[in-house]
């Protein structure tokens, strides 16, 4: 590992940390490899039960490295690592079990922006600013941004942000429906945590069901979200947590969940 990401549990919240101060967090192949790598070690962790993805206090990320995709036409390359990687990664959020909190603060430009949409819950503090600026370098969101933010704001709204470029305020954004909660400068990873242990003390198979039904709403028709919500919930009941949920309710004691 490079030190380019860092990460610690603690109580059922693992906080990853991208940490390229220097460079205002722009993001590199190698740090989105390290990154899924992360991820898939996290998925198989029991103990983790929710994830909170920062940044630093003056960017969560201001997107791809700029520096890097000019070396890359320097070197002549065809290929896009950066794309090819990122994509994957942001799939991967989706589908491991454990809910992806992001919290935000400082920039978060580009495809930066696209990693915050690519978490299924957004808690900025104050400071934090977004906006998509990739028409100003000839390029556009590519990593599932014109997707992820249509779903979230809808397509006029989109648009706006994608065409103009321009940044919002953290209050924007929340009144937008980009982010779920504003907090304080400084809070927002704090914020973020105590939500995830929130979630920590839930029942783990419940949590990743919820999920991905979220998901297939996003992505399907109405008949085909609900055949899978009620797949999903015929598939709880023969959990023994579940058992253990209703027993713990009626003899009024916390429920001891082993995601099963
Ligand atoms: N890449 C590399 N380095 C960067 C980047 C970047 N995107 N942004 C900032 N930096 C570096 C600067 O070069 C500078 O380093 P140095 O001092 O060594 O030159 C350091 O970070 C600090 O930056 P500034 O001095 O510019 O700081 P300011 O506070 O004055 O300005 C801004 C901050 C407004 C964020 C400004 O740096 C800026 O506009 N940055 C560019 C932001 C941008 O355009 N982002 C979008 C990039 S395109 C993208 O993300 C597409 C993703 C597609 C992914 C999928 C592909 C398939």
């Amino acid at each position: 590992m490079s030190g380019l990401v860092q990460s610690s549990l603690a109580e059922g919240v693992t906080v990853v940390t991208i940490n390229r101060a220097e460079a205002l967090n722009a993001l590199t192949p190698e740090m989105l490899a390290e990154l899924s790598e992360l991820f898939v070690e996290l998925d198989r962790t029991a103990e983790c039960r929710a994830v909170v993805l920062a940044g630093q206090p003056k960017a969560f990320s201001v997107g791809a490295d700029l520096k890097g995709r000019v070396a890359e036409y320097d070197s002549g390359g065809a290929r896009d690592p950066m794309g090819e990687i990122i994509r994957g990664l942001f799939s991967q959020m989706e589908k491991i079990s454990k809910p992806v909190i992001a919290a935000l603060a400082g920039y978060v430009l580009g495809g930066g922006f696209e990693l915050a949409l690519a978490c299924d819950l957004r808690i900025a503090d104050s400071t934090a600013k977004f906006g998509f600026p990739e028409a100003n370098v000839g390029s556009m969101p590519g990593a599932g941004g014109t997707q992820r933010l249509t779903r979230l704001v809808g397509p006029s709204v989109a648009m706006e942000l994608m065409f103009g470029g321009e940044r919002i305020s953290a209050d924007e954004a929340y009144r937008l429906g980009i982010v779920n909660k504003v907090v304080a400068e400084n809070e927002a990873v704090s914020a973020a945590v105590d939500f995830g242990k929130k979630i920590a003390g839930k029942a783990p198979l419940s949590i990743d069901r919820i999920k991905r039904s979220v998901y297939v709403a996003t992505s399907s028709d109405l008949a085909t979200g609900i055949e899978f919500e009620q797949i999903s919930h015929a598939f709880l009941r023969g959990t023994k947590d579940r058992e253990e949920g209703m027993r713990a309710f009626v003899e009024k004691r916390v429920p001891k969940f082993t995601g099963r």
